[in-house]
């Protein structure tokens, strides 16, 4: 738990399901990345995946630059204040729908993310979030029957 470990900072996040980086891995994608506009908003992670989404919520929605990140961490920033507006809360429970080339939706238990890639990659988005999803916390269709 939190605390166990008192060894070299550099090693805090660095966990078994950081999408299979072992941590030199790591560490080079992690120096690769400093130029990117978005790293600032990764928290030491690494960005395995980014882009415009349109988040909807109530009637209206808003633009947002998505990153899902080693962590797994799903951090969404406004592109034009360039400030962080919230997260994805991860969890066993969390699920990717894939609606149609567009829209894709995240689950979680309190909430469902509504979410649109313009460019219509959607599939692409839930494959990932669904990826890391087995990655993380094990693949529940994979288990065989004990
Ligand atoms: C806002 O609507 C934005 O969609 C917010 O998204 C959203 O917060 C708010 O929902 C919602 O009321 P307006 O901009 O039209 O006011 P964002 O944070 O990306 O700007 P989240 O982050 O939760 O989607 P509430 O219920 O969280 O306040």
């Amino acid at each position: 738990g939190v605390g166990s470990s008192v060894a070299m900072p550099v090693k805090r996040s660095t966990a078994k399901n950081s999408f299979d980086l072992n941590d030199a891995e790591k560490l080079q994608r992690l120096e690769q990345q400093k130029t990117d506009k978005w790293h600032v908003f990764a928290d030491g992670e690494v960005i395995l995946k980014k882009g415009f989404v349109n988040k909807r919520k109530g009637l209206f929605a808003r633009k947002r630059m998505l990153l899902l990140t080693t962590g797994p961490r799903l951090i969404y920033i406004d592109p034009v204040q360039m400030i962080k507006k919230g997260e994805i809360p991860w969890s066993p429970d969390l699920r990717a729908e894939y609606k149609n080339f567009k829209i894709f939706f995240v689950h979680t238990p309190n909430r469902t993310y509504y979410l649109d890639d313009p460019e219509g990659y959607a599939i692409h988005w839930s494959e990932a979030i669904e990826n890391m999803r087995k990655l993380a916390y094990g693949d529940p269709s994979s288990t065989s029957a004990v």
